[in-house]
């Protein structure tokens, strides 16, 4: 190894930069992942997809070519860090969160697996935006992530693409995915050549009108505004026309006429984004030469849907003139899809243009495409029953569950290195490709030495976590704390607002003496959409708290709250190995999934959820002793929703605790560092509305997080071994499981 990067950077290790060995690894990787490109036979996935939250590549890339021991070693004897190195990379920000963390964890295992699976997306410039914190309040400035060293390499392949009458030329980049001891896929991204990153202005600001050069610029433009939501159409359908014209392109070459096109081609459908492909596909085929009803066969039999949302309002459905005006070339077919549709059912529920000319995405995707699938068993058992349940009458078989799943080289192997070899000690280093082999740490449940250890490790990874964070941020932790985590989009039904509120009660009984029993260090990381102002007003309540606990020294010996600023993937891949008690405490029923749960299972935390999403196939696995569940059924929230019967002020007025940690929202205290604007608007939307009903678990909530913090002080052993139970049985939620899944009931890739 010492030899070819002394001969890839022309130079000696040990005077070369960490921008020179940089360059040479990327080198180096880029060489020997062409090494695994294998050719395709019978049938090969498109995983189409809006967002790709790859994270950072080099690491994990070296950990998959099996090449990171020895590049480490090599660079330490020169006297050179690894980690160091790798800071030099930019973090690609091509995604919100869990869906497009979900699409990266998915390359990562069908490349693993060896199956022959590509992603097709955009290449976002700025991607989403950079997080900062001034005066408490998130402001959101443009994150240049891309430079000319992005191992997404342009080709000289372009696909033309019509928006509204005019032709664009969408280029491709392809990005090379590496598996584990697997095969190399692709991801392909699509740009337009004439994007400027210029014509930002203030903030993320910049003329929504100028689709030459602003198609590709963010991911999700603030789409609060008719000329932000008439942009994502824009890029949603560069997306899947340039998708649609390669995956023909390729399959072609293979040997496809097209009417076997399903023989060759599966297309994953990522949420509606991408539902635009229907169409598209069926408008290609027609010039194609293939009859319309054929056409409509062929390309229900090769694309499948995944639904990852149970929120009516995330649903997407356009009004049918910005359609009009985008892609008119679609409409005639969208009309004649939802013709055929209303032959199916007289429901109008379940029409793809309802009366009020609404065009509904998931229903064109359920309609004409030959699987939907939830992602996590609750999740579709609530689509089953209520969100989609006229759908699922119609078509009991298109209906399918796949519950979501993370791929171990990141979220063990690459960010808990200590963890990893203990593991490896102990049991050997198959659970590296089969994850299920965890379960043989069962047998070290009562091993006082390598619970021991467990916690060594766990302690380690708190002071690593608390030396970045006093290096980025300033703030200093106390690591003989319990760690508490919470870090995910901020979003009202994932109630980060109950855990502010569980801070300020905390905060109080420390004030009035009561102190808690083990110190809390309590740590969010989350963005809120530019235009989500209540979710603003959340992150301004919980900067604000953090002010005013870290200001009074008689309570910050028993809590802190830290909130890190742009959390993104590597951070999350420093936060999770740090963290003892994972907060998964969304509204139960309306968090599909949830794959950060699954990270912080792996990595050795104790879950406080609510029966929700993957949580409810968590507490299974586990069982009741070894995860914190509180809070209201799903069925009781969904009985709540369908009575409307759900009044927010009548728990206020009934809990003296709640309306205590509500008032304080706009006490004196708040009010020396915060903002009454944003306040105020927060306490009143949580007096008077509340939608997703966070005061009836407030009083749940706060016992078993008082129990959790009981039980980690009292008996630090028995905390440790319920740890171990954890990693144990995380294998189930590796995403080469879920993989497999999809491979076998949905895709038949190869054959
Ligand atoms: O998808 C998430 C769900 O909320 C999670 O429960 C689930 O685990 C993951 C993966 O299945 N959904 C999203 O992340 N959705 C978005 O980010 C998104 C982005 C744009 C528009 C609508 C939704």
């Amino acid at each position: 190894m010492k030899a070819t990067l002394t001969d890839l950077c022309q130079k000696e290790i040990s005077t070369a930069t960490d921008a020179e060995l940089y360059t040479a690894l990327l080198k180096l990787v880029h060489e020997k992942s062409q090494q695994h490109v294998k050719p395709v036979t019978g049938r090969k996935l498109y995983y189409i997809s809006a967002e790709f939250l790859i994270g950072k590549l080099l690491s994990n890339n070296l950990i998959n070519l099996g090449l990171y021991d020895d590049v480490r070693d090599t660079l330490a004897e020169a006297g050179k860090a690894l980690a160091d190195i790798e800071e030099q990379e930019p973090e690609p920000s091509l995604g919100n969160g869990g869906l497009g963390r979900l699409a990266a964890c998915f390359l990562d295992s069908l490349a693993t697996l060896s199956l022959p699976g590509d992603g097709v997306g955009l290449r976002y410039h700025c991607g989403l935006f950079h997080q900062n914190f001034k005066n408490n309040v998130q402001n959101e400035t443009p994150d240049f992530w891309l430079t000319d060293q992005c191992a997404a390499k342009a080709t000289d392949t372009v696909f033309p693409v019509s928006l509204a009458g005019k032709t664009y030329s969408a280029r491709l980049y392809k990005l090379p995915v590496t598996g584990y001891e697997g095969r190399t896929n692709t991801l392909n991204l699509f740009d337009l050549d004439t994007v400027d990153e210029s014509v930002i202005g203030d903030g993320i600001s910049f003329d929504k009108k100028d689709i030459a050069k602003n198609l590709t610029l963010f991911l999700y433009p603030d789409d609060s505004d008719e000329d932000g939501r008439l942009l994502r159409i824009y890029q949603q359908y560069f997306m899947v026309s340039a998708g649609a014209q390669l995956i023909l392109d390729e399959c072609m070459a293979r040997g496809c006429n097209l009417h076997d096109l399903a023989d060759y081609a599966a297309i994953q459908i990522n949420d509606t984004h991408p539902s635009m492909v229907i169409p598209e596909l069926i408008r290609l085929l027609g010039l194609h030469g293939i009859e319309f009803e054929e056409a409509i066969q062929i390309v229900t039999d090769t694309c499948a849907y995944t639904n990852h949302t149970i929120l009516a309002e995330a649903l997407e459905k356009w009004p049918r003139h910005y359609l009009d005006t985008v892609v008119p070339q679609l409409m005639p077919i969208i009309e004649k899809l939802d013709a055929i549709a209303k032959t199916r059912t007289d429901n109008a529920a379940l029409a793809i243009i309802d009366q009020n000319q609404v065009v509904h995405m998931a229903h064109m995707d359920i309609h004409f495409s030959h699987s939907t699938n939830g992602v996590a068993t609750l999740h579709t058992q609530i689509l089953k029953e209520s969100e989609l349940a006229g759908f699922y009458q119609m078509y009991p078989d298109k209906f399918n569950n796949k519950t979501n799943g993370i791929t171990f080289r990141r979220w063990l192997l690459k960010c808990n290195p200590a963890l990893t070899s203990e593991i490896e000690n102990l049991i050997g280093d198959g659970f590296k490709k089969d994850a299920s082999e965890l379960k043989k740490l069962l047998a070290y449940t009562d091993d006082t030495e390598v619970l021991s250890k467990i916690r060594t490790i766990k302690k380690d990874n708190k002071k690593q976590l608390a030396a970045w964070l006093a290096d980025k941020q300033g703030i200093r932790l106390n690591t003989d704390a319990l760690f508490s985590i919470q870090s995910k989009r901020l979003h009202e039904y994932k109630r980060q607002q109950l855990n502010l509120l569980f801070l300020i009660h905390e905060y109080l009984e420390i004030k009035a003496g009561h102190v808690p029993a083990t110190p809390l260090v309590s740590i969010f990381g989350a963005k809120a959409a530019p235009a989500y102002i209540i979710a603003k007003d959340i992150i301004h309540g919980l900067l604000t708290l953090s002010q005013v606990i870290s200001e009074d020294p008689q309570v910050s010996r028993w809590l802190q709250l830290a909130f890190v600023e742009n959390y993104n993937v590597s951070a999350a891949e420093k936060m999770i190995p740090a963290c003892d008690l994972s907060e998964q405490i969304s509204l139960a029923s309306k968090e599909a999934s949830g794959t950060g749960n699954m990270k912080f299972m792996l990595n050795g935390a104790l879950t406080l959820g609510t029966m929700d999403g993957a949580n409810v196939e968590i507490a299974e696995a586990v069982g009741n002793d070894n995860i914190y569940i509180f809070g209201q059924s799903s069925k009781q929230v969904i009985h709540h929703y369908a009575a409307a019967d759900y009044c927010a002020r009548d728990w206020y007025e009934a809990d003296p605790n709640l309306r205590r940690a509500i008032d304080f929202l706009t006490s004196e205290e708040m009010l020396k560092y915060g903002d009454e604007e944003h306040l105020k608007r927060l306490q009143h939307e949580l007096i008077n509305k509340d939608w997703f009903q966070t005061l009836p678990d407030f009083n749940a909530y706060v016992v078993r997080k008082e129990q959790a913090m009981k039980d980690y002080a009292v008996n630090p052993e028995d905390w440790s071994r319920r740890t171990l139970i954890n990693i144990a049985e995380a294998g189930f939620f590796s995403s080469d499981r879920t993989i497999a899944e999809y491979d076998q009931d949905i895709w038949h890739l190869g054959k």
